[in-house]
């Protein structure tokens, strides 16, 4: 059946995995995939040494350490739907690959380890989400393990993330007891079986509710009497269910779950593409001042964030916003990511498109400067697999390659003026010299950390030594340093050597009168030092606050800006 332009794109279901580390992203990522058709057997991520498969974690970095690095963007048809997902990595240092993808999804799994409840890093991306308005679906993963009271984590949501949590399902058990899931909204008890290593479809019997003998039966009387108290609490005091409060993000819907064993993926399948929302429309912020103030604060002190999201700001003219049925096809770039196929050299970027219908081969606006491109070849991703995509539409993520003009953030468009302003930025809070040790090698060594640099893995600023200058990398946190050693190597053949420094905060230098600042007019502290960013804007390294509230107090004709 041939679907119409609108139809395609209120099929589609674009969304985030996001949590604390190791609570469990890519497995359940890979069992969607399992679940969504989109592969027969699941690759295991497992906590011993030997290599992980996962089409999900495909950097070699990611197999042999375990964690996720870089997010990775899956898409699949399941159920009329067709679903784009994105893996995101949950360690701290590479939340800026994570907070990007916040930008280009429209709603979010969170996935908590039931024995641990919620953790650090959780919190922060669930307040990224509230302040973008993204739907928010949770899933309480590792049941199989003795997990925290059903109804303590309930609590928990509700009190730490203020958010209504709404079970969809209720776990029949934990730890060794972890049997299935209760489905309200059916009221059929799923009784699964495990299967060595998860890799297929776990069997499933279905059986009544609480009255059905045999799911009585089936329980140790301690499961059975719990879950009934549960059962009544959840339908006479929980928060009642309301379709529309989830699209708010004023809900969650809750379901429970063991993805490493298969168990309630189903269930969570089905029931987030009911009532996740299709592609959403995003702001235009070209030639109007909509105040959006793209990232403000640091990651580590939590009060970063936000590209220009539709919800977050007050007294947006309809006006302003791109809807995803405009005709007129309109997108930006997210992330850019080189050499995913170990035997080419190539650079693919990863464009969200936020309205109309993408053709291979047709013709777009870079915004940035206005230049006109061919997108000829484009692609759909799968993990690190690609094939041609012809066409694409409003909601789905490509994969264009083989042009260096883009840069993150960039807005593709017809030609008629629209600028998305979406991705956040954050000032780094570490710092490290990097040095090239093999004079042979500079020509590899300098492609790759300016590819590692465009990817918006680390930041490059100069640092002018007499007639050289010296290359300083600035991070979020330091495991993005090890990336970089680790990709130059084995991406570029290049070795290198990072030098650490106390450096903490860096800062723009501007005069207050607009003119050109002349470095040596500054009273720079001692332990503080003057650089260029990849602007050749002058910056200044401090320390710590106390070095940078000293040059504010001795410099008075100048400020400091991010
Ligand atoms: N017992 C149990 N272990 C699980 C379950 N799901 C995942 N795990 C294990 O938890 C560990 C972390 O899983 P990942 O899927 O890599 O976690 P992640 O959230 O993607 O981690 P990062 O991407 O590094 O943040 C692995 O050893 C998994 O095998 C589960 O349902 N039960
Ligand atoms: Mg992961």
């Amino acid at each position: 059946m041939l679907m119409t332009t609108q139809q395609e794109i209120s099929r589609r279901r674009t969304f985030a995995i996001v949590s604390h580390p190791d609570a469990g992203k890519t497995t359940l990522t890979e069992k969607l995939l399992l679940y969504g058709g989109a592969v027969h057997l699941a690759g295991s991520v497992t906590s011993r040494k030997k290599e992980r498969a996962t089409v999900s974690d495909w950097m070699e970095l990611e197999r042999k350490r375990g964690i996720s690095v870089s997010s990775t963007v899956l898409n699949f048809d399941y159920d009329g739907y067709h679903v784009n997902l994105l893996d995101t990595p949950g360690h701290n240092d590479f939340s800026e690959d994570t907070y990007r993808v916040l930008t280009a999804v429209d709603s979010v799994i969170m996935v908590i380890d039931g024995g641990k409840g919620i953790e650090n890093q959780t919190k922060k991306l669930f307040e990224v989400c509230r302040r973008r308005n993204t739907p928010v679906f949770t899933f309480i993963n590792k049941m199989d393990r003795p997990a925290l009271d059903t109804l303590a984590l309930l609590d928990e949501i509700e009190r730490v993330l203020k958010i209504g949590a709404y079970p969809m399902n209720l776990p029949l058990g934990s730890g060794v007891d972890f049997k299935g899931i209760l489905d309200r909204r059916t009221g059929l008890a799923h009784f699964y079986e495990r299967t060595p290593g998860g890799t297929y479809r776990a069997p499933v019997a279905t059986h009544g509710g609480l009255s059905d003998p045999v799911v009585k039966d089936a329980l140790s009387p301690l499961v059975y009497t719990a879950l009934c108290e549960e059962m009544e609490m959840v339908e006479h005091a929980g928060v009642s269910f309301c379709p529309e409060d989830v699209l708010a993000g004023k809900t969650t819907p809750v379901f429970f779950g063991s993805a490493a064993n298969n168990f309630g993926v189903q269930l969570l399948l089905d029931g987030f593409l009911g009532y996740s929302p299709p592609p959403l429309a995003r702001i235009n912020a070209g030639g109007v001042d909509i105040g959006i103030d793209n990232g403000a604060g640091g990651i580590n002190n939590g009060n970063a964030v936000d590209g220009g999201n539709i919800n977050n700001i007050n007294n947006i003219n309809s006006d302003n916003l791109i809807d995803p049925n405009t005709e007129t096809f309109s997108g930006f770039v997210f992330k850019i990511q080189a050499n995913m196929d170990p035997r080419h050299r190539d650079r693919m970027a990863f464009i969200r498109i936020v309205s109309g219908k993408f053709t291979r081969g047709m013709t777009a606006t870079l915004a940035r400067t206005g230049k006109t491109l061919r997108l000829s070849n484009s692609s759909n991703v799968f993990g690190r697999e690609r094939t041609t995509v012809d066409e694409a539409f409003a909601g789905d993520v490509i994969g264009v390659m083989g042009t260096d003009a883009f840069r993150i953030g960039d807005t593709l468009c017809d030609g008629d003026g629209t600028v998305f302003d979406e991705i956040p930025s954050f000032p780094p809070e570490c710092f490290a010299y990097i040095h090239n040790p093999s004079p042979a090698n500079y020509k590899r060594f300098r492609e790759g950390l300016t590819q590692l640099v465009q990817e918006g893995l680390v930041k490059l600023y100069d640092i002018p030594a007499g007639h050289q200058k010296i290359s300083l990398l600035g991070a979020v946190g330091p495991l993005q340093f090890d990336l970089v050693q680790y990709r130059l190597e084995s991406e570029y053949n290049a070795a290198s050597r990072l030098e650490q420094t106390n450096w903490t905060i860096v800062k723009a230098v501007l005069s207050k009168d607009g003119s050109p600042v002349d470095e040596k007019s500054l009273h720079i502290p001692m332990g503080a030092k003057a650089a260029f960013d990849k602007d050749e804007r002058l910056v200044l390294l401090f320390p710590s606050d106390w070095h940078k509230n000293f040059f504010v107090e001795h410099n008075a004709g100048v400020l400091l800006e991010d």
